[in-house]
């Protein structure tokens, strides 16, 4: 009897954790950025909530690091369109004429409930559509996501690259970085079709997810053993993309996830941030939506329930 009593109670309690953070389904935002206002240093655009609850008037694109007004000619960041439709935020600068590298963030904080109580007991998922040029040579990369926990906050940038001259590598080069822009232990990917043929997503649009899980207790003794994690499931189109290397296509909770992050000093008020977030000449991007969606981590949880399930029958 008590070998049946114990595993229910642990049930119980997994039910209760994924009905804990209700809150989640409505702390969500959509940006489609078809409302804007301003343009490069001024620029804004509000979300939305088709949940009906509104993460809160705190949430809202604007600059929030400028490193462009006065080096890259104006433009750098207005509204694009989408077949004769303003919908998108564009980003523009190439050298010349600015002749100078520039850079800036356009971005939003999350929902006041998360920076406060932290998304470890909760996915994080951020869906956005893009468009990169061809030619696009990013540094630090067009969007930047940060995932806040209470055991530290988490972080990684997509580099998204096209090599038209590169005879080697002439794909579109894919790199999750991490907080400061290194990308060790992972393994960059070059796109190619089902033939094994390079493969170029450039002047297209794109949908892309980010799916993030926070995990610890993971010590894979090569960064000072350290034992807080989130793993990082990268979508294309719906595609999942898995990396190779060190840290490259982790297994946590029974599933395989793109890449993986520990906490490397991210401060600051955890934000989702768009633009070329490093020193660059060449920028030349667009952003149809980035929409952010927490959610309990009910996969993990339902794993979790099918082991106790599993030994419940023995
Ligand atoms: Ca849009």
């Amino acid at each position: 009897m008590r070998r049946l009593f114990l595993p229910t109670l642990a049930a119980l309690a997994g039910l209760m954790v994924a009905a804990g953070p209700a809150q989640a389904v409505y702390m969500s935002f959509e940006s489609d950025f078809t409302t804007w206002a301003g343009s490069d240093g001024t620029s804004t655009s509000p979300v939305s909530s088709s949940t009906g609850h509104l993460p809160g008037s705190e949430c809202g694109w604007a600059v929030t690091y400028d490193g462009a007004t006065g080096r890259a000619a104006p433009g750098w960041l207005t509204q694009g369109d989408i077949g004769g439709t303003p919908t998108a935020a564009s980003f523009y600068h190439k050298i010349p004429p600015g002749n100078t590298t520039a850079r800036a963030r356009f971005s939003t904080v999350l929902p006041k409930c998360w920076r406060e109580r932290g998304l470890e007991n909760v996915r994080m998922r951020v869906d956005y559509g893009m468009k990169y040029a061809f030619g696009y040579h990013s540094d630090r990369g067009s969007i930047q996501i940060t995932y806040p926990t209470n055991n530290g906050q988490f972080n990684a940038y997509m580099r998204v690259r096209h090599h038209p001259d590169n005879v080697t590598y002439p794909h579109t080069m894919i790199q999750p970085l991490r907080n400061g822009g290194s990308h060790y232990g992972v393994d960059t990917l070059y796109l190619e079709d089902g033939d094994g043929n390079p493969r170029y997503i450039a002047d297209e649009w794109h949908d892309w997810s980010a799916d993030v899980v926070y995990g610890e207790y993971a010590d894979y003794g090569t960064y000072g053993g350290q034992t807080h994690w989130a793993y990082w499931n990268v979508y294309l189109d719906g595609e999942h993309l898995l990396f190779g290397g060190e840290n490259g296509s982790p297994v946590f909770g029974g599933r395989t996830y793109s890449f993986r992050t520990f906490t490397e000093a991210v401060s600051g008020e955890p934000y989702i941030g768009l633009g070329e977030l490093q020193w660059a000449g060449h920028w030349d991007f667009e952003c149809d939506y980035v929409n952010f969606t927490p959610e309990p981590a009910s996969l993990l949880l339902l794993a979790f329930g099918g082991l106790l399930m599993r030994r419940r029958r023995v």
